[in-house]
């Protein structure tokens, strides 16, 4: 793909994931810029993103105030990438679950598509060291966003994306309000009712070696409750639409 490209990493106390994953994306994409968007980690994961980002022109820095959830800090990394005339958006998780490895095939399939999802439940996808339960849990929410939404998508939830710009500017990101995980199915409807074209590349998914998590009870229920919520509206479109015919 050409044309530059940013990877967004949004970061939340990653202190000891920071500087291992953001030197394997040098090394794997060396044209590919990086954005930080730390929201204010407690850890000094932003004291330590500028001290990196002082050492190398290929990356910088998105220091916001708070906690705002995944969702919102991918909003404003794109928002700084598209006003910079970036090309290429990526999303990709801070804890090394999303191996820069994969992102060389993930630019080459964005030549012919508008979104690429890293996928992992593709042939050729797959898991490394996740627990079951969180295996269950990333199945059955594909299964049920299927149900509810019909994608056609295998990874919906995904968070290890290519977008073109393009594609983002026709997502109307100023209406998404989604803020944890279910933030992925919501830009993956959005894509999928602008016609866009969404390939899925097979990646290997690794369990976060250090750190903590950031689900929560929380993040499953706004997932759960706003999937449920398009899945009805839509469908109580599609009825009344039949009844005008
Ligand atoms: N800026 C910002 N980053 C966040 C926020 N919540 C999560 N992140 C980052 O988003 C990425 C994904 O979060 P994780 O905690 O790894 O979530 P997860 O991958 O579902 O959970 P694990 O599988 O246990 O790692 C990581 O880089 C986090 O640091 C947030 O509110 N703000
Ligand atoms: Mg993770």
């Amino acid at each position: 793909m050409n044309g530059d490209v940013l990877v967004i990493i949004p970061t939340y106390n990653e202190r000891p994931s920071l500087p291992p994953i953001v030197q394997r994306v040098r090394a794997a994409t060396p044209d590919a810029h990086i954005l930080i968007v730390d929201d204010n980690s407690p850890d000094g994961t932003g004291d330590l993103a500028d001290s990196l980002a002082a050492e190398d022109d290929h990356i910088e820095v998105l220091h916001r105030t708070a906690k705002n959830g995944l969702g919102a800090a991918y909003l404003a990394g794109f928002r700084w990438g598209m006003s910079r005339g970036f090309d290429v958006l990526v999303e990709m998780d801070a804890d090394g679950s999303h191996r820069p490895e994969h992102l060389p095939a993930m630019l080459d399939a964005l030549r012919c598509a508008d979104a690429v999802i890293g996928s992992r439940w593709v042939p050729g996808g797959g898991v490394v060291n996740w627990p079951r339960h969180r295996q269950w849990l990333s199945q059955g929410g594909n299964r049920y966003t299927q149900l509810m939404l019909g994608l056609g998508v295998h990874d919906a939830t995904a968070g290890y994306r290519a977008y073109r710009r393009s594609a983002l500017e026709r997502m109307d990101l100023s209406t998404v309000s989604s803020q944890g995980y279910c933030f992925q199915v919501d830009l993956t409807r959005r894509a999928a009712a602008a016609g866009l074209r969404i390939v899925e590349v097979p990646i290997t998914f690794v369990e976060r070696e250090q750190g903590d998590s950031k689900m929560s009870g929380a993040i499953v229920a706004e997932a759960l409750w706003r999937v449920t919520q398009w899945g009805v509206t839509s469908r109580a479109r599609h009825l009344a639409q039949r009844g005008c015919r």
